[in-house]
């Protein structure tokens, strides 16, 4: 569908997130799929990271890394892929907020663009404080500007920690 693209080409990136049923597993899946999209193209991924659940102590750490892509997929088609890959993934909603889930995708920025639609706000409204999202971003995009919230090195260093460190995770690990 026409309205599904735009002429320019857009640097998105996406935000990966999983603390069910094999962890560093769905997330690299979720990257390959990802990467191999017809739509997209990868330009970066950052390393994985564990860490502690933010909200309720009582589910299993996460695993999160965050990747860029170049597209000329509008950012509502964007996101659709982004609920495929989720739903491929056995991905359920609870309903809950914060909750653990098998796969979690986040457009985190589409360029510079702000949106304000029903179904997606973006920047995503918990980039500039969730320490899980700004380590990653800084390892594939250390100079970049969030726009309304400033360089991603500040929001970093004045981000809430969470109760133990974030921790990269070995390349081998499955
Ligand atoms: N939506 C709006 N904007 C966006 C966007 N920029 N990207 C809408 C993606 N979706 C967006 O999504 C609910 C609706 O948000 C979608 O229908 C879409 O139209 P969802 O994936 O069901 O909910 P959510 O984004 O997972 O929200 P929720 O449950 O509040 O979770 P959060 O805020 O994403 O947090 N701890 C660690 N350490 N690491 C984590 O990754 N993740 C969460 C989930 C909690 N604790 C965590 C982590
Ligand atoms: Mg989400």
């Amino acid at each position: 569908m026409a309205q599904q693209r735009r002429r320019q080409r857009i640097v998105a990136f996406i935000g990966l997130g999983a603390n069910l049923s094999n962890p560093i597993a769905r997330v690299k899946a979720a990257r390959e799929a990802l990467r191999t999209h017809p739509d997209l193209r990868e330009i970066a991924c950052s390393r994985l990271y564990r860490s502690a659940p933010l909200g309720p102590a009582d589910q299993p750490d996460y695993i999160n890394a965050v990747m860029a892509v170049e597209t000329t997929l509008a950012p509502d088609a964007l996101l659709h892929i982004l609920q495929t890959v989720e739903a491929d993934h056995g991905r359920a909603r609870s309903g809950e907020r914060w909750g653990p889930r098998t796969l979690d995708l986040d457009l985190l920025l589409y360029g510079r663009e702000t949106i304000e639609t029903d179904e997606l706000q973006v920047p995503h409204p918990g980039i500039a404080g969730r320490e899980f999202v700004l380590r990653p971003l800084l390892d594939i995009a250390p100079q970049l500007d969030i726009p309304g919230r400033g360089p991603i090195a500040d929001l970093l260093r004045a981000c809430p920690r969470l109760s133990s460190p974030l921790i990269p995770v070995d390349d081998d690990s499955t």
